[in-house]
């Protein structure tokens, strides 16, 4: 992010997302030096907050910025002070919330009060990106480490603010997910959700069903890397990386339709019994479990049983698109078992909002995403009480091209260029109200991308706008 050099000295220069109110006071301007300490006061998860933040500072200042717990009430000099609770914001600490937080630069230092450990780290991705540029170089730089004056309150307009991995078309090893849960945490993302299983791979192992990774995750689009898949230990340092990060998983299991992968794992998934090969290219719609099976909803009890034990957050995602090859009383069928499945594990089923053809549950979550529809499948689940999270292909969407010249990506929604994927309405200009809207999420569609450099040419600077 740009310092606040770059534009006209606004303590809200360079700032993204924009926090809610901000007030400039030059005069307050205060820098980060070799003497500065961080001081984190009591309650759950304020120290680690301080030492995230001292680990993000070191590389590039190369100073000690050593990190104390003690009296977090007074404000001693060259200090940058994390707070939590009871502190001078006590007027806002309502409106705060629990991932909300308030920013004081003065100039004796920084003071970041907030209601939960949460609040304090998307405090400190401010204050990353208060600082010059070059503080998130990884090797000692010149500096100065000027913060300019001022206060921010801050606190999110959505409670869902996601983005989505597709590590099915291609497999994306747990390092690479991790570094992108880093860069979503600058940005205050607080949820991923990553693909796990389509037509062409099953990347997460279930112990009921072990085919599914072994043989299900042995292809990928065009088979190159030969897929791959996440141990239950793998997945499980994922899930705490990213709650280390504020970040939930949400895990997605794409059902009835783009499930080649397990169908082609086990025969007795299938209609006719008999198991098709592995697939590796990118058509979509050709799949589907077979509806009228008593052991397609064993297999799914099994598959959200396991996932759930790994699942800390509320939500398990159970796809639903374009589910072309399912007749639509069988679709409605299945989507009901499948909600009453999640529940009896404990969570909220999401589903792409095609699912909102069926009778949802108010804990239900539909991901609006087909924008060809106008809007059918979203007021679908608004009109049935269910919250959306805004995915519109068309602005959300990380796998399209940006122009042209992409080398990168599809394009069947059309050229999304930063502006496209900043500038637009979750509430789809009134079609929902905002308050049938639980957030908004980017997916990254992985058919034409292998490395973690593919990814980020494709997120970055486009997450950022959304
Ligand atoms: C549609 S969007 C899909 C994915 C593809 C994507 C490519 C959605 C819910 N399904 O299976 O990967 O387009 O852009």
């Amino acid at each position: 992010p740009p310092g606040p050099a770059s534009n006209g000295g606004a303590i809200t220069a360079g700032l993204i997302p924009l926090p809610v109110l901000a007030s400039t006071d030059e005069s307050a301007s205060y820098s980060v030096t070799a003497a500065t300490r961080i001081v984190t006061g009591p309650g759950a998860g304020a120290e680690a907050v301080g030492d995230d933040l001292a680990a993000l500072l070191r590389p590039a200042t190369g100073f000690p910025l050593a990190v104390s717990s003690g009296d977090a009430d007074s404000t001693p000099a060259n200090s940058i002070v994390l707070r939590l609770g009871n502190g001078s914001a006590s007027a806002t600490s309502s409106t705060l919330g629990d991932e909300g937080y308030d920013l004081t630069v003065s100039k004796s230092g920084v003071l970041i009060v907030a209601n939960k450990a949460a609040g304090l780290f998307h405090g400190i991705q401010t204050l990353r990106q208060l600082l010059p540029a070059s503080v998130e170089a990884t090797s000692a730089q010149p500096g100065p480490w000027r913060v300019t004056g001022g206060q921010i309150v801050d606190y999110p307009h959505y409670a869902y603010r996601g983005a989505m991995l597709d590590v099915t078309r291609h497999f994306f090893p747990v390092p690479d997910v991790e570094r992108y849960i880093d860069e979503l945490a600058l940005y205050k993302v607080n949820m991923l959700h990553l693909h796990l299983s389509d037509d062409q791979g099953w990347r997460i192992a279930v112990d009921a069903w072990p085919n599914l990774a072994l043989h299900g995750g042995s292809s990928e689009v065009g088979n190159r890397d030969k897929g791959g898949y996440y141990t239950k230990a793998d997945y499980s340092a994922i899930v705490a990386y990213a709650q280390a990060h504020f970040i939930t998983v949400v895990p997605e299991i794409d059902t009835p339709s783009h499930t080649n992968a397990a169908l082609s794992s086990y025969p007795e998934l299938n209609c006719d019994g008999v198991a098709p090969p592995v697939y590796t290219g990118e058509n979509v719609g050709f799949s589907s479990l077979c509806v009228n099976k008593a052991i397609t909803y064993t297999f799914l009890d099994d598959v959200v049983a396991e996932l759930a034990a790994l699942t800390p957050g509320p939500y398990i995602h159970l796809g639903g698109d374009e589910a072309h090859s399912t007749s639509a009383s069988d679709y409605v069928t299945f989507v009901q078992k499948a909600q009453a499945i999640v529940e009896a594990h404990g969570k909220q089923l999401m589903g792409w909002a095609e699912i909102s053809a069926a009778k949802l549950d108010p804990g239900t979550v539909a991901e609006y995403w087909n924008f060809n529809d106008h809007g059918a499948s979203e007021t679908n689940a608004t009109r049935q009480g269910v919250k959306i999270v805004a995915a519109p292909a068309d602005h959300a969407y990380l796998d399209q091209k940006y122009d042209a010249q992409t080398t990168l990506g599809l394009n069947w929604a059309g050229d999304i260029e930063v502006e496209d994927a900043y500038a637009w309405d979750p509430a789809d200009g009134g079609r929902v109200s905002d308050s049938d809207v639980l957030g908004v999420e980017g997916p990254l569609w992985s058919e034409t991308l292998h490395t973690m450099a593919d990814i980020e040419y494709m997120a970055w600077p486009r997450m950022a706008g959304l």
